[in-house]
């Protein structure tokens, strides 16, 4: 039986272990350009069987809050360089997670302060984060949107597939996320909530699948499907994200991943960071059955799990096959070692919330690693 800590083959690498760094938002990269502080952050958590970084908006207009680093401009992508270096010469394994905010924006941070983007004219009752001029940050509501052409789409799917080779190619990365998941830009497109278009982006389950796949496409076609994952979250409601019936749109979307030999899917179960039981739709969302139609259609990238997994729940979830890997989120920000601990059942650090969004080193390269050598 595997365990959380064999190593296992994700396309054309082998991590070392089965324990996932998940995506954080940290707003920590004025100007959007990965720093010196970024550097350190990631090294420390190399051993990590993969890191995923925090979503890295592909344009201007994937951005939504204050800070994040971007994968646009030749800046970002040098300073997303040296953090790839150091966590290579750490022997770690590191993923860039591509974004598009879509309506989970602010005008601010749009180019010339225009409207963000989003599949239909709808605006999100959710917020994001944004910095004062005198260095503060806070949470502002979002800005009403504009839908877009349906001549716009194809633009869009270019610089997805523009970043993710930047990101093999320029900076460096093993691979890149696919942020699907918790209501933005390619979330938006799928669910029935946010999606209310008569062009063949709308409507249907398969309209509103069809950005996604043509990222995926576009992407897989740039880099290789064994380059790419893809991370999924059908029942949460963050962002004021919502379908009526998640289990048939998932059921299509992960049989059409199939054939991309993609290196995974992320899947977050529940509602991300919440409620692991949370639903949207008439029935409780079968997971199980999710992974079963993705393999019986042919699909062969790990299964990643994520949301509320402690150590017992990751070490059973990958005992019983029902996992290739699990993603740990809030315990990777409070422990850099954290697959140490979970090996030698050593207590956790708490995490400290004041400190998660922005700020600088305090609660977030200061955390201690256990003292002394791995047993
Ligand atoms: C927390 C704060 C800001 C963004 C997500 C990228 O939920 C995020 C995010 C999380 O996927």
């Amino acid at each position: 039986m595997p365990t959380l800590f064999d190593p296992i083959t994700l396309g054309d690498i082998t991590l070392a272990n089965r324990i996932v760094m998940a995506p954080l938002t940290r707003n920590r990269s004025p100007r959007s350009v990965p720093n010196d502080l970024n550097v350190l952050y990631y090294q420390q958590r190399a051993s990590a069987g993969l890191i995923i970084t925090e979503g890295a908006p592909i344009s201007q207009q994937g951005q939504g809050y204050a800070n994040v680093p971007g994968l646009y401009e030749a800046e970002q992508l040098a300073g997303w360089k040296r953090v790839t270096d150091a966590v290579h010469q750490a022997g770690g394994r590191i993923f860039v997670q591509i974004w598009h905010v879509g309506r989970i924006s602010h005008t601010s941070l749009q180019p010339n302060g225009g409207k963000p983007v989003a599949p239909s004219a709808i605006t999100a009752k959710s917020k994001t984060y944004l910095v004062n001029p005198d260095g503060t940050g806070g949470f502002v509501p979002t800005s009403e949107p504009r839908a877009l052409e349906t001549d716009e789409i194809a633009s869009i799917v270019g610089d997805y597939a523009r970043a993710a080779r930047n990101a093999v190619e320029v900076a460096g990365f093993d691979g890149v996320e696919i942020h699907a998941a918790n209501g933005y830009l390619i979330d938006q497109f799928l669910r029935s909530g946010s999606n209310q278009r008569s062009d063949q982006y709308g409507g249907s389950i398969e309209n509103r699948a069809r950005f996604l796949l043509e990222v995926v496409d576009a992407t897989t076609r740039a880099i290789g499907g064994a380059k790419v994952g893809i991370r999924l979250s059908p029942v949460t409601p963050a962002n004021d994200i919502f379908d009526s019936d998640p289990q048939p749109l998932f059921d299509y979307v992960v049989e059409r991943l199939s054939p991309y030999g993609l290196a995974y899917l992320h899947i977050i179960e529940g509602w991300t960071g919440a409620e692991r039981d949370y639903n949207q739709g008439p029935a409780p969302f079968d997971y199980a059955r999710l992974k079963q139609i993705y393999r019986g259609a042919g699909g062969n990238g790990a299964w990643m799990v994520n949301n509320g997994y402690d150590l017992a729940m990751g070490e059973a979830a990958v005992a019983s096959g029902a996992a290739d890997l699990v993603a740990y989120g809030r315990p990777f920000i409070a422990n850099p070692d954290l697959v140490r601990r979970l090996k030698e059942k050593a207590p956790l650090n708490a995490l400290d919330k004041k400190t998660l969004y922005g700020g600088g080193s305090e609660g977030y390269t200061d955390y201690p690693a256990l003292a002394g050598v791995e047993g």
